[in-house]
Formats: structure tokens, sequence, C-alpha cells
């Protein structure tokens, strides 16, 4: 019996430390790791759901081949692999190697993974994808903003008088927040939760705020409308600290407290409230989750919600600031920055197009110039969680060729000529950071793959010298297969960081540099020096304007056809398209449904339990019916990560839409109907 430390890849906040148990070549027990100060309660369900995951009977062993539409069969990697390198040589021979798609997502995190992009470059260009569906709307506003993305160390909330939970939901999506947030809480502080939903995280909260979706723009104007009004303003802090205070004056000033309840169907009482509480609790943090920068509206939405934490003087001090993402542990280059998002415009050695991540079917499509003929997925299942699935998969179904690596039968490998078999987290070594809390951790090999499974590094090596590249030119980019030259190849990462692996396994690191208050000095690295309120980059790169007005979404708001507001949000049991299928999983989450209130299902003649028909002009699911007391008439919702085994993805509903800043996907801004389904 050996006892590894170990962490989990998946892309969420807390990305637990964990301690595995393997017993003669098999993961028998998941422990906590209580080197982590976030996370010592260890993993939540998911992670202690590897158990039955990595030995799952659906799991993919070996390499796949269509033979029609949902029927495959096993082949040998010699077959799969030289089926792949005649298809790519066919594409580059005919169209140049910018028909071949190259599409990674967001299913496992770490250092290897930059292999892949220097794969396809070393293969003589690829078309990429830029954007993300995730977060860069607000990692933007942050940058614009603040000058760089990084907050206080998770347990610093404990310190804080209030905190603004605002379209978060940690109890779900970052549950072990929570702790932290019940240390403040029994340190006398409040808790107010902004969301138009009644969430697990709610039931801790002093106050539940429920604005109509994508509104909380007005309403953080409405807020510092009042919060000026009544000087409760850090007016020594705004004069050394903050650009652009007078013109952000001015811009609330005609948000009275009755145009904000107007606007955001909040009422007047609570808008007070909460003005109050922020204008004289401090102090103040806001947890700002990634729900309301799921609109067309987001970046000037976050903007404003940072302009209040500026103006009361909330950063640089234990308890204080804006708890959006941590980039500390990207100490290795790539995201530090969320430029590295942008689409690029600098060559860069090879010839590269880029298209849009939240438009995928519809760029896939129009591209023109050569038109794309091949896809290579790994780490994403886009035909569940891009948006606009319907145009995601006509898109796929018009190439020559697809390759997808995954070790489930998901939607989109489904739609693959060839399935490549994925290794789990237990299976090939890797470093991986975070971005709320600042460890670096090991992910650490403790069992060999199973069947015939390859890591992807091992993958591209093979292909590789099928397609012609010498051993020599795969080193300038790959480990070489096998676990020491792996090892080496991530010592050589941590090296100019002065960490060693021996270090990582034995529990995490703090990445070097990493502030406990963030902001501690008052720096901040704008152009102006200051907190931004007024960006004239903002003008410039995203043609929006300097200051964070407030337009209104797009769909849904306006009545209409599709009055209703569909948030398809994260949930508890799944990450994204992930952990669905295991049994532990179902017990607690049996499969997706529609939440509608009750007044809102009256007048459809819908009661729990109904199957309900949920459509706009770009699709429908079909979804049974839960009556959920606690929301906002008007909105209905529906986890996104459920695929075409039940149902079919939400993604059906959303239109492939950019946010105003980022690049990022406007997932919930998203009108629809609901009637009875027949
Ligand atoms: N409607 C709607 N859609 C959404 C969202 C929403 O709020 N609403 N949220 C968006 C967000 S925030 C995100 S981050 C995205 C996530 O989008 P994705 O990253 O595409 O989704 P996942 O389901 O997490 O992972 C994709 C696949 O990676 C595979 N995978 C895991 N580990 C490995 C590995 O080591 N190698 C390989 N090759 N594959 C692996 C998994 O099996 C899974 O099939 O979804 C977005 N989609
Ligand atoms: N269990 C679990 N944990 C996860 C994930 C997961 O899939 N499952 N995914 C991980 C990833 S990739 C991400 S991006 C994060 C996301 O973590 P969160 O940001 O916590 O989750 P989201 O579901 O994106 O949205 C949070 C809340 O925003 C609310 N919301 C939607 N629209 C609005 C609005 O207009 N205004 C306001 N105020 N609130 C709104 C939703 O109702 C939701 O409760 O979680 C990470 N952690
Ligand atoms: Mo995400």
């Amino acid at each position: 019996m050996t006892v590894f430390t170990t962490a989990c890849p998946r892309n969420c906040y807390s990305t637990c430390s964990m301690r595995v148990t393997v017993e003669a070549g098999r993961v028998t027990a998941i422990d906590p790791h209580e080197g982590n100060r976030a996370t010592p309660e260890g993993s939540c369900l998911k992670g202690l759901g590897y158990l039955e995951r990595v030995y799952h009977p659906d799991r993919i062993l070996h390499p796949l081949r269509r033979v029609r539409e949902g029927v495959f069969e096993r082949i040998s990697w010699d077959a799969a692999l030289a089926l792949i390198a005649d298809e790519l040589q066919k594409a580059r021979a005919k169209h140049g190697p910018q028909s071949v798609l190259y599409y990674s997502a967001s299913g496992t995190k770490g250092l290897l993974n930059a292999c892949g992009s220097a794969f396809w470059r070393a293969f003589g260009g690829f078309t990429s994808t830029y954007g993300d569906l995730c977060w860069p709307a607000g990692l933007e506003a942050t940058r614009l903003t603040l000058g760089e993305n990084v907050h206080n160390a998770p347990w610093d909330l404990a310190n804080a008088r209030l905190i603004v939970m605002w379209g978060k939901n940690a109890a779900e999506t970052n549950l072990h927040q929570m702790r932290f947030v019940d240390q403040a809480l029994e340190r006398g502080a409040q808790c107010i939760v902004i969301d138009p939903r009644r969430t697990q995280t709610a039931e801790r909260a002093h106050l539940l705020v429920q604005p109509r979706p994508g509104t909380d723009g007005a309403l953080a104007l409405g807020l510092a409308h009042l919060i000026i009004e009544a000087g409760h303003t850090d007016s020594a802090f705004i004069a050394a600290h903050v650009h652009g205070f007078e013109a952000f004056a001015e811009l609330v000033l005609p948000w009275t407290p009755e145009r904000t309840a107007k606007v955001t169907g909040v009422p007047e009482a609570q808008i007070q409230r909460l003005a109050q509480a922020m204008g004289t609790l401090r102090p103040m943090t806001i947890s700002a989750g990634f729900g309301m920068q799921r609109y067309t509206n987001a970046g000037q939405t976050m903007r404003a919600m940072l302009a209040l934490l500026a103006i009361t003087g909330n950063f640089g001090k234990p308890g204080a600031g804006w708890v959006y993402a941590n980039l500390s542990t990207q100490v290795f280059g790539h995201i530090k920055d969320p430029l590295d998002f942008y689409p690029p415009t600098e060559p860069d050695g090879v010839a590269r197009i880029s298209i849009s991540t939240a438009r995928l079917g519809a760029d896939m499509l129009a591209q023109q110039d050569p038109p794309l003929a091949f896809a290579w997925v790994e780490r994403g299942n886009p035909l569940s969680q891009n948006p606009d699935t319907a145009k995601v998969r006509e898109a796929f179904r018009k190439l020559d060729f697809r390759v997808v690596v995954d070790e489930r039968l998901t939607d989109t490998a489904r739609e693959a000529d060839v399935i490549l078999p994925s290794k789990s987290l237990f299976e090939q070594s890797d470093i991986i950071g975070a971005y709320w809390h600042a460890y670096l951790q090991l992910r650490q090999k403790v069992i060999d793959p199973p069947g015939e499974v390859k890591p992807e590094t091992e993958i591209y090596w093979e292909l590789g010298k099928r397609l012609g590249l010498s051993e020599g030119d795969l080193r300038g980019f790959l480990p070489e297969p096998g676990d020491a030259s792996v090892e080496a190849w991530l010592q050589g990462r941590l090296d100019p960081l002065g960490i060693t692996l021996g270090q990582l396994r034995e529990g995490p690191v703090l990445a070097p540099g990493t502030p406990e208050v963030a902001f501690s000095d008052l720096r901040f690295p704008t152009p102006s020096e200051r907190i931004e309120l007024w960006s004239d980059e903002a003008v410039q790169r995203w043609k929006v304007a300097a200051l964070a007005d407030y337009r209104e979404p797009i769909e849904g708001l306006s009545g209409g056809k599709y009055p209703l507001q569909l948030l398809t949000p994260n949930t508890k049991n799944t990450i994204h398209s992930q952990f669905l299928h295991l049994h532990v999983i179902q017990q607690f989450e049996p499969g997706p449904f529609l939440f509608i209130g009750l007044e809102d299902a009256e007048a459809r003649g819908l009661q729990q339990g109904h199957f309900a028909r949920v459509f706009n002009e770009r699709g429908e699911v079909r979804l049974p019916v839960r009556i959920d007391f606690g929301l906002r008439p008007g909105v209905v919702v529906a986890f996104n990560g459920f695929g075409t085994e039940v149902g079919g993805s939400v993604n059906l509903l959303s239109l492939g839409r950019e946010t105003d800043m980022g690049y990022g996907a406007a997932f919930h801004d998203n009108g629809v109907e609901v009637e009875r389904a027949r």
C-alpha cells in the first residue's frame, strides 16, 4: 500500500489537494490533504467519485473507428495513427495546414496541455480558437480596472465584515469557500447574496437580492448613487488611488433608487438596505462569480461592480477587495494575462488563423480560406458545452475527418471518425495551478494507464513520427514517452522558480511572490497607476464607453415571443459534462430538469412532473418540470452539462454571441418560451 499526494485537475475554483491510496496497482481511497489551507476538508463527491470514474465500464480503453452513426469498432493504435496521419497529410496537401482545426477546452489542467498547440505548430500551422467559454469578460474588466487579476488569500475572507456573494454560488461551485464565509459570520459579519435564484449559498445570507438577469450593472450604478449621496465614500482613498471618480459620480447621478428598482426589479427598500451595508460595513469583500459575466453587457457590468469597492476604499486590506480570479499561480507564462485569449494579431512564426470559441459553429462554417477539413478535439466537449449546439454539430458534420481524444463517448466523440482514449488524472504526472488559491501542485502519476490508454504527449510523439518529424524535432517541444522524461520536463519548468518536484510530492506549495493581501502597496498596474473607473483602453480595445455604463442584455427582458430568461448555470455534482455517468453522482443528480417558478408554471398549465418543451428559434429541449419557489418570476433554469443521452444540451437554445469584452460567451442572454410537451 502506498499513499501519494496529488490534486484534482478539474476546471474548478477549489482545485483540492488529495492523498490517494494505491493497493496492488489500484486506487482504493481518496483522503484530504491538510497541507492545502484552502481545501483541508478534501474532495467533494465528484472528487471521491474518481474511485468509480477511473474504473468505469464506459471508459474508452483503446482507439475506436466509426463504422456508421453511433457505431464504433475497436482498432489498433497502428491503424488509428496511420489513418489519422494519412488524413492530415491529405488535408495539408489539398488546402494547407490551416484546414486543420485544433480545439481544446478545460477538461483538465496541466502544463503538458501546452504540448498540443506546440505539436500543431510543428505540423506547419493550424486554425486555433480565441476567447474562452468561461470567465474572460470578468478577467478583462478586472484587468482594465485593477491592472491584474489577483486577490487576497482564500482564508482572508474570514476577516471581512461584509461579504457580498455576487452571482457566485460557492456552496455548489467552490464549496471550500463556504468555510471562510462561516468563519466570518461567526465573527459577526453580514453576508449578502445577489442571484436571481435562491441558491444553496443564499441559505447563509442575511439578505438575498434577486435582480432580473443581466441587470447587475444597473444595480451597481444605483448602489454607487446612494453611497455617494450618503457621503459613505472614502475620499482620501479616492483622491490618492482612483482615476475617473468625478465622471463616475456624474454617471450615477440619474441612477436614483426609483430608476434602479425599475430596471433591476429589485425593490427600492432592498436597494437602500444594500447600499447602507456597503457604505458602512468595512472591510467589505465582493466575491464575484461568473454568472453575471455571461451576458452581452458583462464586462461593463463587472466594471460597475468593481467601482463599489473603489469608492469605499476596500482594497489592499485584510477582509477587503474583489475575489474573482487569482492568477498568482500562472507563473509559467501562459494565461497570466487575459490578453492570451485574444486573436493573434502578430505573426507568430507560423501562419495561424483563429476563430471565436463563442461562435465556434458559425465561424467554422464561415471559414473559407482555407475551408476547414479536419478537426482534432481534446479536453473539450463542444457539442455539449459551446453555444448553439445545432451550428456546432452542422460544422463538425461538414468536415472530412474528426478526431476526438476523450475517456468517454461524449456528444462530441459520437461525431468522431476516430476516438482516441485519454488518460485519467492518476495516469500521468503534471503540474497544475489554480484560480482561487495560489498553490502549485503536482498531479502525480499513481497508477499505470489501463488498457491501451496513452497520454496525449505520447499520442503526439507517435503521430509526429508518422508525419515525418524526427525524434530530435519532437524533443524540441514534447517530453519523450516515459515517466522519467515527463518528470525531467516538469522539473525544467520548475527550475526558474526554485521549486523541486520532490517538494511538490510532499504537498502543495504557494506560488512564489503570492501576496496574502492583494494590492497591499496600493499600486495598481494600470496606465494611470490607479484604479481605473475611467478606462481609455476599454474604449480603444472594446469600443465600449470609458465609464461602466449600463446597456440592457439583448434577449429576454423585452417580452416578445420568448419572454422567459433561461439561465443554464453550473451545479454541485458535475463539472460541466463530466461525472454525470457515475452511479454515485446519479443518486444525487438524477437528471436534467427545468426549474420554473409557480406563477410562470401556472400561467402555462405546467405542474411538477410534467414534461416541458423549452424552445426558441434556435432549438428546443424537453425536460421534466420542477417547481422552484425560490426563482424570480420570468426566469427559468436548466443546468448545463447534460447531453443527448438525456434530452439534449441546453446549448441547443443559446446563441453563439460574444460578451462585450474578453471574447467570452453570453450563455445566459437567452430568451425562451416553455409549454407542456405533448
Ligand atoms: N449553457 C451553458 N454552457 C456552458 C456554461 C454555462 O454556464 N452555460 N459554462 C461554460 C463554462 S464556465 C465552461 S468552463 C465550459 C466547459 O467546457 P468543456 O471544457 O468543453 O467541458 P467539460 O465537460 O468540463 O470537459 C470536456 C471534456 O474533457 C474531457 N477530459 C477530461 N480530462 C481529459 C484529459 O486528460 N484528456 C482529454 N483528452 N480529455 C479530457 C472530459 O471527459 C470531457 O468530455 O462549459 C461552458 N458551457
Ligand atoms: N460543482 C461545480 N463546481 C464548479 C463547476 C461545475 O461545473 N460544478 N465549474 C467550475 C467553473 S469552470 C466555473 S466557470 C465556476 C462557476 O462558478 P459560479 O460563478 O459560482 O457559477 P455560475 O453557474 O457560472 O454562476 C453563479 C451564479 O450566477 C447566477 N446568475 C446568473 N445570471 C445572473 C445575473 O444576471 N446576475 C446575478 N447576480 N447572478 C446571476 C446563477 O444563478 C448562479 O447561481 O465554477 C467552477 N466550479
Ligand atoms: Mo468555467
